[in-house]
């Protein structure tokens, strides 16, 4: 890209009052999380497609992760599932993580591979899977300690299938004593972020079925607790900058499990069918993120960023390189967004204007804008293109198939 397509995008918003070094600035501190199973097989309900040069270990899916993160500079974390990343030295996965130039992001509990969590995990009516399922909760505060993680990303696929199955009032009591347990064992800049997700694998009731679920449950375990929005958990035409807004309004949004969705938990790529969801959550954060209450401004800047994607026809390196850029693209496009022109158009009572002064953002070209932040890093222009240049791609296919699966 040239430096007269900079130029000339930088005349043009300048002239709108959005200045381009300021954006630029902004776009060097975003940072997404990318998961440790995005890299191994996955698949559907029907089937798991075995890929050549798949990771075959934890350690191996860090160095995947890194080349992510090598050329974009976007993804400096790698989330990791217990028992799935399971190693006997957690503090050696952590310096290989470092010796990458990575962090060990999130841990994820495992609630739901084994037979026992057949009928629920912490709201199983058996006292000791509840016992066993607290017990690896407990585990995972443990091996965060280790991996110098702060958070810990809790999703229960626990719920029903029929009517009269479970004891829903008891089903609940029994989740907010297990989680107490595990909020005691945190220690003090830990969080534990609650995912909800309206249905799957249970279908008839899902113990933590939404947002408000998650929220009252947070608000019930203390400050360390707080809600964790995947964008594929919501039933049709929820509106989740909405959510976002609300709850960063009440100071708990912990984060984001970033995907696409058409129909359901889909896991697709983010940002390939719905961009403009994700433009429209990022203009929530960031119209909070100049808020004159400094709480509000202190959860925006705390949000983790995360991405929670099954890759089971695609490549997974270059399908997570790409779900990167989706995110940056869209936080840049979010960027151009003249929040005085939409307050203003709002003190006017113009419906049409406040929309107009919003979309338009959307609508420009940011091409240019990555190109000229990638260069100030040092950064390859084209990160998809780099990847794809080298040998990375070629040289993993000797690990062969069968490598780790979800
Ligand atoms: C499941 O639907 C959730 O999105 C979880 O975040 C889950 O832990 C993750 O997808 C890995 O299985
Ligand atoms: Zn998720
Ligand atoms: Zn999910
Ligand atoms: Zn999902």
């Amino acid at each position: 890209m040239s430096d007269r397509a900079y130029q000339l995008l930088e005349e043009q918003q300048k002239a709108r009052g959005i200045n381009l070094d300021a954006v630029k600035e902004q776009l060097k501190t975003l940072k997404i999380e990318t998961p440790s199973w995005g890299y191994g097989d996955s698949g559907t309900r029907f089937k798991v497609y075995q890929k050549e040069g798949v990771p075959r270990t934890p350690f191996e899916k860090i160095e995947d992760a890194a080349q992510v993160h090598r050329y974009t500079g976007l993804a400096p974390s790698v989330a990791i599932h217990i028992p799935w990343d399971k190693v006997d030295d957690y503090g050696k996965l952590r310096s290989h993580a470092e010796s990458l130039g990575l962090k060990i992001g999130a841990v994820n509990p495992n609630l739901f591979q084994e037979d026992e969590y057949m009928l629920g995990s912490v709201t199983n009516a058996n006292e000791k899977i509840r016992r066993k399922a607290t017990d690896h909760l407990l585990e995972c505060v443990q091996i965060a300690k280790e991996t110098g993680s702060r958070d810990i990303s809790l999703w229960f696929a626990d719920g029903t299938n029929y009517p009269g199955q479970g004891d829903i009032r008891k089903r609940k009591a029994w989740m907010q004593e297990s989680l107490s347990e595990m909020y005691r064992a945190l220690d003090p800049h830990m969080r534990m972020l609650i995912e909800y997700k309206c249905f799957e694998p249970a279908f008839y009731h899902t113990d933590l079925a939404d947002w408000g679920m998650s929220y009252n449950l947070a608000m019930k375990l203390g400050p360390q607790a707080e809600v964790l929005v995947d964008t594929g958990h919501h039933l049709q035409g929820a509106n989740i900058e909405h959510i976002v807004a609300y709850l960063i309004d009440e100071k708990r949004l912990g984060g984001f499990h970033f995907n696409s969705r058409k129909y359901a938990d889909d896991d697709l790529i983010v940002g390939t069918t719905n961009p403009y969801e994700l433009f429209l959550i990022f203009y929530q954060i960031l119209l909070a993120s100049k808020d004159n209450d400094e709480a509000i401004r202190n959860n925006v800047s705390n949000i983790a960023y995360m991405i929670d994607q099954s890759h089971s026809i695609e490549q997974k390196i270059p399908a997570m390189l790409r779900s990167v850029l989706n995110v940056q693209t869209q936080f840049a496009k979010a960027l151009l967004i003249n929040h005085d022109e939409v307050t203003d158009a709002q003190n006017r009572d113009d419906v049409l204007g406040a929309e107009d002064a919003v979309r338009k953002a959307f609508e420009f070209d940011v091409t240019p804008l990555l190109h000229a932040v990638r260069q100030e890093q040092g950064l390859p222009l084209d990160p998809m293109r780099a990847y794809l240049d080298s040998s990375y791609g070629k040289d993993i296919l000797a690990r062969g198939k069968g490598g780790a699966s979800w």
